[in-house]
């Protein structure tokens, strides 16, 4: 993948997407993803994971990703900021579904996956390797919880249920997808995610094998919690709706 540097992007028109460069950061390759799927033209702009980004901090505020930032307006660094901002700028397809409830029930899974103390933070908390902690590096500032490794667990299961019951009802009402009756960011953000807890094969998600390991050592009580028609759905989602091989 080519990124630009903050300084090549901050001052071009369009949209400048900022994606953390060498990992396969969910957050990122789902923003991305939502952006490719919808055919919304970016500059990706490199991150580098865990260090300071400084001239990133200046530009939007703070250091991490991924970022959107579209024309002069204001940084969007949340995932539901960016995803919005996406269906403004290309209402098609419509990744948010038209039906209140749907639209409901698919905001409120994106946040168990997505937000702070979901699934994604979660898992992230237990990733964090031991010198990091020891260090008090700023990863840690940044993103651990504070809270024990039973709570991380029990939360990445609590999401893992709701995915599965929610698959599960709609497959009854005849559905393929997570929420309503097409591919919406919820599917999205699944598949993107599932990296953290079961990688996919090294031609789809070409990540260094370090990164794999620690990206596959997600606790047995986590895995037990996968239902395997969810690891089926996203590998259909790899195929047919994410650019493979993940370029990061
Ligand atoms: N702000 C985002 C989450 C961003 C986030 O967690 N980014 C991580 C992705 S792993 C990151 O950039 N980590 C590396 C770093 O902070 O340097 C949101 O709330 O949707």
């Amino acid at each position: 993948m080519d990124y630009m540097s903050v300084a090549e992007a901050k001052d071009l028109a369009g949209l400048r997407l900022v994606l953390s460069m060498g990992t396969p950061g969910p957050w990122g390759q789902a923003a991305k993803t939502i952006m490719q799927v919808k055919k919304i033209p970016f500059a990706a702009v490199g991150q580098a994971p865990g260090q300071l980004n400084e001239a990133l901090k200046e530009w939007t505020g703070q250091n991490a990703a991924p970022v959107a930032v579209y024309d002069n307006e204001r940084p969007r660094t949340r995932w539901n900021e960016i995803l919005l901002l996406a269906e403004r700028l290309s209402p098609t397809p419509q990744l948010i579904p038209a039906d209140p409830k749907d639209r409901f029930m698919m905001m409120a899974l994106c946040a168990e996956i997505c937000d702070e103390d979901g699934l994604g933070w979660n898992r992230r908390e237990l990733m964090i390797p031991p010198e990091l902690i020891e260090a008090k590096d700023q990863m840690v500032r940044k993103y651990a919880s504070g809270r024990s490794r039973e709570h991380a667990i029990k939360r990445q299961i609590d999401g893992l249920t709701l995915l599965s019951e929610q698959f599960l009802r709609q497959r009854q009402f005849g559905s393929q997808w997570l929420a309503g009756s097409a591919l919406s960011a919820l599917d999205i953000y699944w598949t993107a995610f599932s990296v953290m807890l079961i990688p996919p094969s090294h031609a789809i998600c070409p990540m260094a094998d370090h990164f794999r390991a620690i990206f596959s050592a997600t606790p047995q009580e986590v895995l037990d919690a996968i239902d395997p028609q969810l690891i089926k759905h996203r590998d259909r989602v790899f195929d047919d709706v994410f650019q493979t091989p993940m370029a990061f």
